[in-house]
């Protein structure tokens, strides 16, 4: 919903000005110190998913009752209420306004017009200087002009995203379990059952699609591969979910489950909503999850690189973690799961049953 904003701030704004967070919690705390450093106001923009993860530094680091910190926060309102929406996104649609009274948090509902935003922006200034605490602008969908990123910034891997995981989901058998990260890995999974799956109803029962919850499926992945020991469980991830919780990687390396099995698609951006750059430059996902206690880690960028790495993968023991560096992008006709979560879940749980 932020795309065209998110664009538009990064060509007007220097990269130590306008910094792509790991997550939206720390983005609050990131407006913290920079308001403790200047005594200027931040701006911290997401899409209402992220809101829970402001709600800790939101209670305890910004609110009037602790430190009393101005952060202006700009959320995109999915599943507004009475708007068609995917399935994850309802509840916080519904709670986004009853959730920001019960932080205290004033908001004003971005308006149509140029002069009535002046107005807003006047509104918040005020309260930053006499209550000195977050204030809100929620976006509704489209409120934006459409923009397009001039600084683009492309890289040249053999693969994209769903041409890797075509490869990697052929290789595996029919009795892997797999968990898909948020966006478009899971859409693309779906997709790629439809198309093969001999028995439509019965092809989607060994993915569980993490559709909301973003960064947590390697969690989810584990909870069930410390159950499941006999079982491989694999985790398609992406760089921006990894990289959102990150911490989930010391619990790999204290448990070391050895049928965990991790993918991360690293096309270095959160690709599912507009292509913003992740942190992913910056890091070696190898070192980091070798440091945390992976026995095995590898990359691929090649179809023939991918098969010896699955299939190297599929005959040792975890837990193993391999890095798939691969385009951003998309097709545009890519559809939605049509399975709704609770029959994903049924089904998926019906398969778990019969595996021990
Ligand atoms: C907590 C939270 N923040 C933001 C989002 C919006 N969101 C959905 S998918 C996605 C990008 C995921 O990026 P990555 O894991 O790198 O996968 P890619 O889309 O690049 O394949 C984002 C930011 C969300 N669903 N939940």
């Amino acid at each position: 919903m932020l795309k065209d904003f998110c664009a538009y701030v990064t060509d007007h704004t220097s990269a130590k000005d306008h910094i792509i967070a790991a997550n939206e919690g720390n983005a609050i705390a990131l407006a913290a110190g920079y308001h403790l450093a200047t005594g200027k106001n931040g701006v911290v923009y997401l899409q209402n998913s992220g809101l829970g993860n402001c709600i800790n530094p939101l209670t305890s680091l910004t609110d009037k009752e602790i430190y009393s910190l101005p952060v202006l926060l700009l959320i995109g309102w999915r599943a507004e209420p009475g708007k068609k929406d995917e399935p994850q996104h309802l509840k916080m649609g519904k709670i986004t306004l009853p959730l920001l009274d019960t932080l205290d948090i004033p908001y004003s509902i971005v308006p149509d017009s140029e002069e009535e935003a002046k107005q807003m922006m006047q509104k918040a200034v005020h309260h930053f200087a006499t209550a000195k605490t977050p204030y809100a602008l929620i976006a509704r969908d489209g409120i934006f002009e459409a923009y397009s990123l001039q600084k683009e910034h492309k890289t040249d891997f053999p693969l994209n995203r769903e041409e890797a995981l075509k490869i990697v989901a052929s290789q595996l058998g029919e009795k892997d379990i797999i968990v898909s990260t948020t966006g478009k890995t899971s859409r693309e999974l779906f997709e790629f059952r439809e198309t093969t799956g001999k028995n439509k109803e019965e092809s989607h029962k060994q993915d569980f699609l993490t559709v909301g919850s973003m960064g947590h499926s390697s969690a989810i992945a584990i909870g069930i591969a410390l159950q499941k020991p006999r079982q491989k469980v694999y985790c398609f991830d992406g760089d921006g979910a990894l990289i959102m919780h990150m911490g989930i990687l010391s619990t790999v390396g204290k448990l070391e489950p050895a049928n965990f099995n991790h993918i991360i698609f690293n096309n270095f951006a959160h690709d599912s909503v507009g292509g913003q750059p992740t942190a992913a430059d910056a890091i070696n996902i190898l070192e980091l999850a070798k440091a945390n206690g992976y026995k095995t880690v590898f990359r691929a960028e090649t179809a023939e690189e991918i098969k010896n790495r699955i299939s190297k993968m599929q005959s040792i023991d975890g837990p193993t973690l391999l890095e798939i560096r691969c385009n951003k992008g998309a097709r545009k006709n890519l559809g939605r799961p049509t399975q709704s979560p609770q029959e994903n879940k049924k089904q998926f749980m019906n398969f778990l049953q019969q595996r021990d």
